[in-house]
């Protein structure tokens, strides 16, 4: 009898830990989808841009994206060594003759914010600027 009281002792364990446990598990993951930056990338959103930086121009000067999505910059250039700099998210990626460079950054809170090349890239660097407007 001592065993059978022990079985049924160790069964009633069993059941609250599957009962208890395993939906946390559960609630787990599915709230971690749900918070902080995490949501962009969970749900498998990437706002990719295509950029492309000349003397003294971009191919995207005003770009605009979304309030905490994955912003994911593809730059090329066709003419010599350019950057993007983005101070508001501390973003500096340099852009190379030929190549394809990426970078990515989390879009900050809404507003209107400036880019610039961040490479000395001729007369006219110092206005080689660009907006970013986060909606
Ligand atoms: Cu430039």
């Amino acid at each position: 009898m001592k065993i059978d009281k022990d079985l049924a002792i160790f069964g009633i364990l069993i059941l609250l830990v599957g009962f208890v446990f395993v939906p946390k598990i559960f609630v787990g993951s599915d709230s971690s989808v749900l918070t902080g930056n995490v949501i962009s990338i969970d749900s498998g959103h990437v706002r990719d841009i295509q950029l492309q930086a000349l003397q003294w121009d971009w191919s995207e000067p005003t770009i605009i994206v979304n309030s905490g999505e994955l912003v994911r910059i593809r730059a090329t250039s066709n003419d010599v060594a350019h950057g993007i700099a983005i101070p508001v998210v501390d973003f500096n990626l340099l852009i190379e003759p030929g190549k394809t460079n990426i970078g990515e950054f989390i879009a900050p809170s809404p507003g209107e914010y400036s880019y610039g090349c961040s490479v000395m890239c001729g007369p006219g660097h110092h206005n080689h600027r660009g907006k970013l407007i986060v909606i």
